[in-house]
């Protein structure tokens, strides 16, 4: 050994990325990144760019035929299993989309996410890195016509396509983004494939500890036996799903089928849908699992650099195709893994299946008594007896899915439809409205998931119709806080991470929005009556020119006459945009069951929160924020000017810092910021403050965690010190106008 020092002379050179940062030193800190994600400067486009554009300037004929032809395209450093990359475009597309969760509608295909942490480096996204890689030249043609998200989707259904599947189509509008989704929850394990942590026993809420939180709407007291954390929809960090071989690795299948429909209902997938997906997925391709997972190297985030983002190097043998380490299982399902086939149902049933064990030892099942009937994927000498993983045979365990599999099995076309239209909604789940699907492929059909609404059928109202219909609102005998409350409540329904939601179709009107706690049905109910009055005269006295107004409309003017007529209240005069075109869904054109996700456990911005959550209210409003798409400061400015607005949940008087309420003023930061009051906690819950003055030790104020974050988070608190300064009133109100009606037209999407 050399005697010299070399290593004490190293120099440490502090970087600015490196060293101990405020989330190792207060991670509980309620973090506003999630309000700060894909910032224009993130974006390596041009500024102007509208992918929309681009996309309708796409050759997506030419795409497809270069994608059959891709499929069988076999590269030497990653060669095609039976010459066909087909299964492996399948697995990389399902799970792309599979990521959704119907609970907070986050997650999904719509992203691009795939190519970032921690989904790129998933366990159970083993050798997709391999197959985004063989996508590259394709999406390298194109450009940026096609993004990375609707090329991984469109793979997928071309594969299917070219293994004789008749799609129902496919469409394009799902923009990259160009950084990792800080806001998605997966869960709070701190190991990959950790022990059984998503599963908890009658507790009543869960919180995270990384600013998103989600609450646990099972919370009905009852112990549930295996209780799976709401939103996941995956049983283990880095599943996509399921265990395959089994609840935590227990091969039980009919364990298995109970995970499977948990985590496929968090997917919005019933049970006809869940089996055909399954099924039809597993005849096609095959499970790697040539030796033990040892040989495996680290996942592309852990990965030398010299691995250039690829991951899990294999050093068994030459490492890839037949000697290929995926999931550690070694199956293949079916005769023709390249070619569509009923195959996997006459398996299953035909066939009595035996536990047994891969190569790298992972529990399997193997046909018992059958001859080698299924190809080899390299070695055209070679058969194998058919497999099927623990979840599979749950297909065949479980009463409702076994009668469901045993009619797929009996009548194959009705196996190829379901399947077909499983996968588009699969993959288009994330979308958001029809209206924003691109391209010539998108099928004509309108799905009750999609929830439709009416196209615009009549000539819209123009500017003195505006002024004509505010004055009738605000003299309906409604009140300023009514009709704001309404255009809020309908407008905030709205969800950035799948796009459902928001004012258009004025489905607060139906069932189950209509009995929402949080719309206060009782106090909700006449309002939308008054405003279809308002609406009805209009409409018959317009009929000349078929010059309507939907109700949709109505109730957003509404909301921005009421916020006008708080100005002038105020002194002030503004002016709130509003842009006519809504229309009205029926309640047809609305799955009540699939709505009842949208459902707010809390609403900072109206100080509600559901009773017994055990999460703190900041972090649900930051959550909501980060819904509704706003930025650190339009989450400040609406709040403020929502509590000066008195349109709080059921009147409460909580964080209705003014002594004029229902005037638009920017009186919550002043009061908030007053060093003249001292709040403290009511109890030992912490959830309602009292605000004390300091002199006279009399209680002046009361209000909630969504109040006094504002004055206690630092940077919250530095954004209301701007609205609060003795030159911020009219930059208040401008603010708080413009993220108004963002929220109002949050869903209006497609221009
Ligand atoms: Fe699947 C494969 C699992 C569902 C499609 N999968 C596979 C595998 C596994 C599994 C483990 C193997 C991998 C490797 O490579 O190794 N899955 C599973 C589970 C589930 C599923 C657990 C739930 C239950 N899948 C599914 C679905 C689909 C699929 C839904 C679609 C639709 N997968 C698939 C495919 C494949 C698989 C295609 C093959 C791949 C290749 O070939 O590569």
């Amino acid at each position: 050994k050399c005697p010299f020092p070399h290593e004490a002379l190293k120099q440490s050179v502090p970087t600015a990325s490196s060293g101990t940062k405020n989330k190792d030193w207060w991670p509980d800190q309620l973090k506003l990144n999630i309000l700060r994600q894909n910032h224009p400067g993130s974006n390596p486009r041009d500024e102007n760019f509208i992918y929309s554009q681009a996309f309708k300037t796409l050759d997506l004929e030419a795409v497809k035929k270069d994608l059959h032809e891709l499929m069988t395209d076999s590269q030497d450093w990653w060669p095609a299993d039976f010459g066909h990359y087909g299964g492996l475009f399948v697995r990389m597309a399902w799970h792309s989309a599979g990521t959704y969760r119907i609970t907070d509608g986050r997650g999904g295909a719509a992203q691009g996410q795939q190519r970032f942490a921690p989904l790129n480096s998933w366990p159970d996204n083993v050798s997709l890195d391999k197959a985004r890689r063989l996508l590259w030249p394709i999406k390298q043609k194109y450009g940026r016509k096609i993004s990375w998200a609707d090329l991984i989707i469109l793979a997928g259904t071309i594969a299917l396509e070219s293994m004789g599947l008749k799609t129902i189509g496919f469409a394009g509008g799902r923009q990259d983004v160009w950084e990792a989704d800080e806001a998605v929850y997966w869960g709070a394990e701190k190991n990959w494939l950790g022990g059984d942590v998503r599963y908890k026993h009658g507790s009543k809420g869960v919180s995270n500890g990384h600013g998103v939180l989600v609450a646990d709407d099972n919370a009905d007291g009852h112990i549930h036996e295996r209780d799976l954390q709401k939103p996941l929809a995956a049983v283990q960090m880095g599943l996509i799903y399921v265990n395959p071989e089994g609840p935590d690795g227990n091969p039980d299948p009919l364990a298995s089928a109970k995970d499977i429909r948990e985590t496929f209902t968090r997917m919005a997938l019933n049970d006809e849908e869940t089996v055909a997906l399954i099924a039809g997925g597993h005849s096609f391709g095959k499970a790697h699992g040539a030796a033990s997972a040892k040989h495996v190297g680290k996942e592309p985030e852990a990965a030398g650099m010299e691995s250039q983002g690829l991951g899990w190097s294999n050093s068994f043998e030459s490492g890839k195709g037949p000697h290929a380490i995926t999931s550690g299982l070694e199956v293949t399902w079916t005769k023709t893994p390249t070619q569509w086939s009923n195959d996997f149902f006459e398996h299953l049933f035909e066939y009595e299946w035996e536990l047994t064990k891969s190569p790298a030892g992972a529990f399997q099942w193997v046909a018992k008594n059958s001859e080698n009937v299924i190809p080899d994927a390299f070695d055209q000498n070679k058969k194998h007896a058919p497999g099927m993983l623990t979840t599979d045979v749950a297909l065949r365990s479980d009463l409702e899915y076994e009668k469901i599999s045993r009619r797929f099995y009996q009548n194959p076309d009705q196996f190829a439809k379901a399947f077909a239209r499983a996968w588009f909604k699969l993959t288009h789940r994330d979308m958001g409205p029809r209206e924003r699907y691109l391209g010539t492929d998108i099928p004509t059909e309108e799905f009750i998931w999609q929830d439709p609404i009416p196209k615009i059928d009549h000539v819209l109202v123009d500017d003195q119709d505006i002024s004509d219909l505010k004055l009738q609102l605000l003299n309906s005998g409604l009140t300023i806080s009514q009709l704001i409350s309404t255009a809020w409540a309908s407008a905030s329904t709205f969800r950035g991470g799948d796009k459902r939601g928001g004012a258009n179709g004025a489905r607060i009107r139906l069932a189950p929005l209509k009995d929402w706690e949080v719309n206060n049905p009782a106090q909700l109910i006449h309002v939308p009556n008054v405003l279809e009055g308002i609406q009805n005269k209009f409409n018959s006295t317009q009929k000349a020119d078929n010059k309507k107004i939907s109700l949709a409309d109505i109730i957003v003017l509404g909301g921005a006459a009421g916020i006008e007529q708080a100005a002038d209240n105020a002194g002030l005069s503004v002016i709130v945009p509003f842009r006519a075109g809504r229309t009205d869904a029926s309640q047809e054109q609305t799955d009540i069951e699939s709505f009842h996700y949208l459902e707010p456990v809390a609403d900072g911005f109206r100080n509600y929160q559901r009773a017994g959550l055990d999460v703190p209210s900041e972090y649900l409003l930051v959550d909501k924020a980060h819904q509704l798409t706003l930025s650190a400061a339009e989450l400040t400015v609406l709040v403020g000017g929502l509590r000066a607005l008195n349109v709080n949940y059921n009147g409460v008087k909580h964080g209705v810092l003014t002594s004029r309420p229902g005037q638009l003023t920017n009186d919550f930061f002043i009061n908030l910021l007053d060093m003249a009051v001292q709040w403290k906690p009511v109890g030992d819950s912490k959830l309602v403050y009292e605000g004390y003055d300091r002199i006279t030790n009399e209680v002046i104020w009361t209000a909630t965690r969504a109040d006094l974050i504002f004055g206690s988070h630092a940077e919250l608190r530095a954004i209301a010190e701007v609205y609060a300064e003795s030159d911020g009133k009219e930059h208040f109100i401008q603010d708080f106008v413009e993220a108004w009606n963002k929220v109002m037209n949050l869903d209006r999407l497609v221009e």
